[in-house]
């Protein structure tokens, strides 16, 4: 399967804006040379820091500066966050993600207490994933040797788009932190979200920045927005379950190896939005009854997805086929 990190704008629109059921084809046909079609993987997530955070990322609930029902708290021990990970693992997660409402990490214990958590994740045979803001290349370096095996950070919306939404860092830091990442030979996690007064065109554009990036990132997330109250995207519209379909189909012709997840936002899709999200390339989803401040659907009811469609979980560290 040929991979390109040329893609211009209106190339991408081209596939995106398609019938929707041409749309689903091309990418279903993609989803099944590269990865069979038939496997998902199942990623769990754990808030490790939660709130007070100085970002003023419009979506989120845990930004100092929106009053929403998040309190700020401390660090997890590490030892709770591997219990969180070994009943994970138990009920049949994969890979642990674990997210800290930072700008960035510090130098110091707290860093060193997350090192161990990976260090401990990975020892339970899972993947482990960290999201801890923006990272310089030596604490890339650091999470590297402690074997994380990837590292999420997203770029949520096209870089026209991204000043409207967030005002404390740029695109560029964005950027630069992926490049930290790829460098010190961590899988790369990075996508987005539907639904933060984005136009179609923006979608298009992020989808495009990701294709382009110097390698495919091996995972995307593609998320549509949870509306929390007391965030300024308190009041958007819900994200179209056709929305989901045409953005996760698009990423999987855009990057045909990349696992392509089916993120936040879930809760609002019936099983039949979410078998044609599978249909049309998303192969993970986040597993477990919750995100990070919010829900997610319960455990019985998405192994219940899983078996409904005849699909399976993906082994840890399985890949798509070279
Ligand atoms: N603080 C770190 C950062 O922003 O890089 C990591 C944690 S942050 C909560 C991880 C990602 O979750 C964000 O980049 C965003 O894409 C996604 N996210 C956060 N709040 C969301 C919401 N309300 N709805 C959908 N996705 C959300
Ligand atoms: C990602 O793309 N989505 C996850 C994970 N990466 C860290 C987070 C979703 C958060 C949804 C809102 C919440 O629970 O706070
Ligand atoms: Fe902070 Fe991350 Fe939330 Fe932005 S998305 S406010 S950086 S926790």
């Amino acid at each position: 399967m040929d991979e390109r990190h040329d893609w211009r704008v209106e190339e991408v629109r081209a596939i995106h804006d398609q019938p929707l059921l041409d749309l689903v084809y091309q990418a279903a046909t993609v989803h099944r040379e590269t990865h069979g079609g038939h496997a998902v993987q199942l990623c769990s997530l754990l808030s490790i820091k939660t709130g007070g955070c100085p970002e003023d990322c419009g979506y989120c609930s845990q930004s100092a500066r929106h009053d929403t029902s998040v309190r700020a708290e401390r660090l997890m021990e590490v030892d709770d966050v591997l219990a969180a990970a070994q009943k994970a693992k138990d009920a049949g997660a994969t890979r642990f993600c674990m997210g800290a409402a930072w700008r960035g990490p510090k130098q110091g214990r707290n860093f060193d207490a997350v090192l161990d958590m990976v260090r401990g994740v990975r020892g339970m045979g899972m993947e482990a994933c960290v999201t801890l803001g923006m990272i310089d290349a030596d604490q890339a370096r650091q999470l590297a040797e402690a074997g994380l095996t990837a590292y999420n950070h997203n770029l949520d919306t096209s870089r026209e788009h991204y000043g409207n939404v967030v005002k404390t860092r740029t695109y560029d830091d964005r950027l630069r932190t992926l490049q930290h990442v790829r460098e010190a030979g961590i899988e790369v996690c990075c996508g987005g979200i539907l639904g933060l007064g984005e136009s179609v065109e923006d979608r298009c554009s992020l989808l495009a920045t990701l294709a382009n990036l110097p390698q495919h990132p091996e995972s995307v997330p593609i998320n549509a927005l949870v509306a929390v109250d007391g965030t300024p995207m308190e009041g958007q519209a819900p994200v179209s379950s056709t929305d989901m379909v045409r953005a996760i189909a698009t990423a999987r012709i855009l990057m045909p190896r990349t696992r392509v997840r089916l993120s936040a936002g879930r809760e609002r899709l019936n099983a039949e939005a979410q078998w044609l999200c599978m249909l049309a390339g998303a192969n993970s989803i986040f597993y477990g009854d919750k995100l990070l401040t919010t829900s997610n659907p319960d455990t019985a009811a998405d192994l219940a997805l899983i078996d409904g469609a005849g699909l399976r979980r993906l082994d840890p560290f399985e890949r798509a086929a070279p």
